[in-house]
């Protein structure tokens, strides 16, 4: 499902509202998929603390999200800026895309929680769209 020109103005207007509170968004949907999809958890083993609101999970949050503004800002080309993103974590971080689906999943939650009133059904569906195409372009070295 490709974005329209709507659905991309609707992202960028929601994204627009949100961003200010990206550090929480990132640390809250990532502990939640760690907490929701367990299996998850095998590609952090490696941090001291996977828990909710533990130190790594705030910065990996913050980093994820900074990194889906990059991505809205360039929501014309979404393969082409985050090929280099796709390359990491298909060769060397190794993560199954299956993943991704998961997470922004999650994200949509932590959005829809987090901000009642501004994630009305439209901007619903403009987020899973923008969302599933950031996944497919973050799956694109896999292939
Ligand atoms: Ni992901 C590191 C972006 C989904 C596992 N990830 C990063 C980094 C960015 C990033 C940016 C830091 C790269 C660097 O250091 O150069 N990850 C994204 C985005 C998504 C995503 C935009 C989807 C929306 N990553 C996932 C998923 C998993 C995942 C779903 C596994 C379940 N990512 C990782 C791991 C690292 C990582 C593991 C390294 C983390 C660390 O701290 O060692």
């Amino acid at each position: 499902m490709s974005l329209s020109a709507k659905d991309k103005e609707t992202v960028k207007a929601f994204w627009a509202k949100v961003s200010g509170r990206a550090g929480d968004i990132g640390s809250d949907a990532v502990a939640r998929m760690l907490t929701v999809y367990p299996q998850t958890k095998t590609y952090f083993s490696h941090w001291k603390d996977l828990s909710p609101g533990s130190a790594p999970v705030r910065k990996h949050g913050g980093i994820v999200v900074a990194s889906i503004t990059d991505a809205v800002n360039k929501i014309d080309d979404l393969a082409g800026s985050l090929l280099t993103l796709s390359e990491l974590h298909a060769f060397t971080l190794r993560v199954d895309p299956a993943n991704f689906k998961i997470l922004a999943q999650n994200i949509l939650v932590v959005l829809a929680t987090m901000f009642p009133v501004d994630f009305t059904p439209e901007v619903h569906m403009a987020l899973d769209k923008f969302l599933g195409a950031l996944a497919r372009a973050l799956s694109e070295k896999y292939r």
